[in-house]
């Protein structure tokens, strides 16, 4: 027996490499042990779940016998281990076959399920990944075994572009450089034409997903409908086309811009497909690398897509494995603020986060501008909690699993970790935010005041999380110029911003909890 998760919906899985249609049987299972092992949007859950039916559908049409449990079956006990043990007993398999799991609790379950079943379990390799957990660890650690204080993306990028070989050339990068990055930092300009998405109308199977979301989740935070996403490995593969020649070329030149009511821009919206499965991160790069050699796509375009998926999609499910357990209870700078219920309600007075929970609670999706500078900023500089942190990124975005959610949440945004995956904190003021968005004309708040009702908080906050902060951030390097100028800050304006700060974080926009239920 094949037993599949529900983030492994590739034909080109390694429990699958040897399967033979007639002889193995493949089981899925949809349980409710992780439908709610945290409360997911709903829009992620009918995603997944209409996924794994076509997936199954899929693989039956091809010969296979399977045995797919559905939320709603008649005995469905639950959990991945009990629904394993009854599919071993009924159909009567003599051996289980299966990818390792994605996440560090369910690799952790697996190991009981070991012992608790009658027969042997294998644990393979998930070889969709380009750099297997031992590539990752003979990079990062030493040969004495010990793990550095810091680790950087980018050296590890310039590893993984050499042994790929993707936009090389006689051992070298195209173009005479690593990274374009600085290239891709670009206003939107007022004017510019947004590529329209392709819509995938619900069929029959999504349609009955998204009615036992509607009756079994219905106190889940988001929006299910409008629900026109990619289910199958035909419409995804249909997705990736229409991003390659639509939206990539602008890819890189708008990559950090944000804009009032355009949630997606250039970006692919590809991650929920490539985290389950349905697309494989090789042949998304493939096709960017080739549409840059037809000349469809410039450098700068392709060479941030690739270095996304093989540089930071691998980077941080490396760090992951390398730093779990103990990554989960990172609060290097000890916070411990609660999370205001505006990140259910999207109920604030400050613009550009009202876009990016409002458009978060409609489509489980938000860009990594709008994730990392708005959200993420706002919960680092207002010292929220990073376990609540991270539960709510878990929650609210089709493309969460816990490997890759962490490392970002914890290491990314908050620098919980203290510097272990950022050499310096993502903090900034509101001027930040107006240089690349929209926002702030529609906000009640003035970006350009620094104190007072007014004012942006995000320009008050910022210099308060300086200063609450400065013991440890002054023994960053690269901190070295800011935190000189907080040093030379006159007492007087000091107080006022620990004023205005204390007045936002104590006053009504920080009230708590999951308002929406
Ligand atoms: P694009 O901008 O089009 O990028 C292309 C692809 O690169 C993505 O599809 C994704 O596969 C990969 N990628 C880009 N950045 C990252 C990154 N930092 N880490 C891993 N892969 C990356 N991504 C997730 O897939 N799941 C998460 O739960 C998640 N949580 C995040 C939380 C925070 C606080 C932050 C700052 C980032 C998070 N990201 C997460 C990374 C990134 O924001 C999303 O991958 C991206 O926004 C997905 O949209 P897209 O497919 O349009 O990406
Ligand atoms: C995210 C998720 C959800 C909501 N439900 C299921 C499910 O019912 N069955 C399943 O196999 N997988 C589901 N998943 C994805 C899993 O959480 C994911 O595959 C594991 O956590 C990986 O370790
Ligand atoms: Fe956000 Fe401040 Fe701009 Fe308002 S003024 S949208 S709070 S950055």
């Amino acid at each position: 027996m094949r037993f599949i998760l529900g983030d492994q919906l590739s034909r080109d899985l390694s429990s699958l490499s040897d399967a033979v249609p007639g002889r193995d049987v493949i089981f899925i299972a949809e349980v409710m042990g992780e439908a709610t092992s945290v409360r997911h949007h709903k829009k992620k859950i009918a995603f997944l779940f209409s996924a794994m039916r076509h997936f199954a559908n899929d693989l039956r049409a091809d010969g296979f016998d399977i045995d797919y449990l559905a939320l709603d079956d008649a005995g469905n006990p639950g959990t991945f281990g009990a629904a394993l043990a009854d599919a071993v007993r009924r159909n009567d398999a003599h051996r289980v076959v299966m990818t390792e799991p994605s996440e560090f609790r369910v690799l952790n379950d697996a190991q009981t399920w070991r012992e608790e079943l009658s027969v042997d379990l294998e644990i393979r390799t998930d070889t969709r990944f380009l750099a297997s957990h031992e590539d990752f660890v003979s990079w990062a650690v030493n040969d004495k075994g010990q793990q550095p204080k810091t680790l950087r993306m980018e050296y590890f990028y310039r590893e993984m572009r050499r042994r790929t070989g993707y936009l090389m050339v006689d051992g070298g990068p195209e173009g005479g450089q690593w990274n374009f990055d600085s290239d891709n930092r670009k206003a939107l300009p007022d004017k510019i034409r947004i590529p329209v998405r392709p819509g995938f109308e619900p069929d029959g199977t999504t349609r009955a997903v998204m009615d036992l979301v509607a009756r079994r989740f219905a106190s889940h935070f988001g929006d299910l409908e409008p629900f026109d996403h990619p289910v199958t490995r035909a419409d995804a593969l249909a997705y990736l086309e229409w991003f390659i020649a639509e939206a990539l070329p602008g890819f890189g030149d708008w990559q950090d811009a944000m804009k009032q009511s355009e949630p997606l821009l250039f970006h692919s919206h590809l991650s929920a497909m490539i985290n389950c499965g349905l697309l494989g991160p090789r042949e998304c790069c493939d096709r960017a690398v080739a549409a840059w050699r037809e000349g469809q796509a410039p450098l700068n375009a392709v060479e941030g897509f690739v270095r996304q998926i093989i540089g930071w999609r691998e980077f941080i499910r490396g760090v992951y494995w390398l730093k779990m357990p103990d990554y989960a209870d990172a609060n290097a700078l000890d916070a411990t603020r609660q999370l205001p219920g505006f990140f259910w309600t999207g109920d604030t007075e400050m613009n550009c986060l009202r876009q990016a929970v409002t458009e978060t609670k409609a489509n489980a999706y938000a860009h990594h501008i709008q994730r990392l500078m708005v959200l993420g900023n706002f919960c680092l500089l207002a010292g929220i909690d990073p376990k609540q942190v991270q539960e709510w990124f878990l929650i609210v975005y089709w493309d969460a699993y816990e490997w890759v959610e962490m490392p970002n949440v914890v290491g990314m945004a908050l620098y919980a970790d203290g510097g272990f995956l950022a050499s310096k904190p993502y903090a900034a003021s509101g001027a930040y935010i107006n240089r690349m968005s929209d926002y702030c004309a529609g906000c009640r708040f003035d970006v350009k005041q620094k104190a007072g009702e007014k004012a942006c908080p995000f320009n008050y906050l910022y210099w308060n999380f300086l200063s609450a902060n400065e013991g440890t951030l002054r023994q960053n390097h690269r901190m070295g110029l800011i935190m000189g100028s907080l040093g030379k800050m006159a007492p007087e304006r000091l107080e006022e911003i620990k004023a205005d700060s204390s007045r936002f974080l104590e006053g009504p926009e920080m009230r708590t909890g999951w308002t929406h239920v």
